[in-house]
């Protein structure tokens, strides 16, 4: 704002209090100062952007209006690759983007993603809350983006398909799978002998419809909230990976922010991170019985064969190789050895 648009406001708010209507007044005057767009690729009713909403709410609360945050669920401002250029140019101030997906930017964030790691939540959480995910977020700063301590829940991940169900390793055999754009996920399927297509979620539906792919992989909250499951017969349990959403901010305008708002938003951004976890992880608990009566046939193959089927292919020490030791090792110690 320059300074004489400052100093009209200023008196126009003076004014209003000569008049003595002040409230009403004041507040519609008052605009705030520090508006920044939060970008993302999930519907409006999944559990991110739902507690996106409340924490935008307390944010604008607990700043007394300083701080306006306008969210744009859905790719409305773009795919994933278009908005990480976005956060990287200041297009976007906030993007929450998965970590396998940020690794086209920071090769270390696609390390969760490592097929068959976690065996449940308990271990996620402390590998992400822990060194693991300090890591991570060390190695996400060097790129010269800022990112937030706790890191969002997208879930273990399904595989669904229109053509056939996954029953073991030899399933993947020639399977045309859509996966996100990730060089991980891509080395990942094409170890099983799939034959993966990367593609960004926002064509992912029309993808599935039109039969550009056979298949896609997805949390069981996300198949519903996108409604996959109206383009897909089968869904399989695989449990393949782990994947979660690191909320990135862009650097200049992040520390820009006086110190108090910034205090308050990271706060109420990782409280909103806590509550979100508990939603989705109960989501995808929950989903199973949802989907089957949507009509999806679900089935749920044995880990043990497709872990064998990565380790065969050299895709554990493939990946080792590409982390380095000090990686690796911090994912160990919270999973156990695995290569
Ligand atoms: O693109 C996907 O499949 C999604 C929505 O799960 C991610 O953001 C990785």
């Amino acid at each position: 704002m320059n300074f004489s648009r400052r100093t009209l406001l200023k008196a126009s708010a003076a004014m209003t209090f000569v008049g003595g209507v002040a409230a009403p007044h004041v507040a519609r005057a008052q605009q705030a100062e520090f508006t920044f767009k939060f970008a993302n690729n999930l519907p409006d009713v999944h559990p991110l952007n739902v507690r996106a909403k409340e924490m935008a709410a307390a944010i604008k609360t607990e700043t007394n209006g300083r701080f306006d945050l306008q969210i744009f669920p859905n790719n409305q401002l773009g795919s994933d690759t278009d908005m990480l250029s976005q956060i990287r140019s200041g297009g976007v101030e906030f993007f929450t983007l998965s970590g396998l997906i940020l690794a086209t930017l920071v090769p270390a964030a696609s390390i969760n993603g490592i097929g068959f790691a976690f065996p449940n939540y308990e271990s996620v959480w402390k590998a992400m809350d822990g060194e693991l995910g300090a890591y991570v977020r060390g190695e996400i700063a060097k790129a010269n983006l800022a990112v937030m301590d706790k890191i969002w829940d997208n879930g273990f991940r399904q595989t669904t398909s229109s053509t056939k169900p996954i029953n073991g390793p030899d399933d993947f055999k020639g399977f045309k799978i859509r996966v996100p754009v990730s060089p991980l996920w891509t080395s990942m399927f094409k170890a099983f002998d799939a034959a993966p297509a990367s593609i960004n979620f926002s064509e992912v539906y029309s993808a599935l419809q039109t039969k550009v792919v056979e298949g896609q992989e997805n949390p069981l909250a996300l198949i519903a909230t996108a409604k996959l499951y109206e383009v897909q017969k089968y869904c399989s349990l695989t449990n393949h990976m782990w994947d979660g959403f690191w909320f990135l901010a862009n650097r200049r305008a992040w520390e820009k922010l006086p110190e108090d708002v910034r205090t308050i938003v990271a706060k109420n951004v990782n409280a909103a991170a806590l509550k979100q976890r508990t939603d989705t992880e109960k989501l995808n608990a929950t989903t199973r019985d949802d989907l089957a009566a949507k009509g999806l046939i679900i089935n749920q193959p044995e880990t043990g064969p497709f872990r064998d089927k990565l380790r065969q292919a050299g895709f554990y020490a493939e990946w080792k190789g590409k982390y380095g030791d000090h990686a690796w090792d911090l994912l160990e110690k919270s999973v156990g050895k695995l290569a």
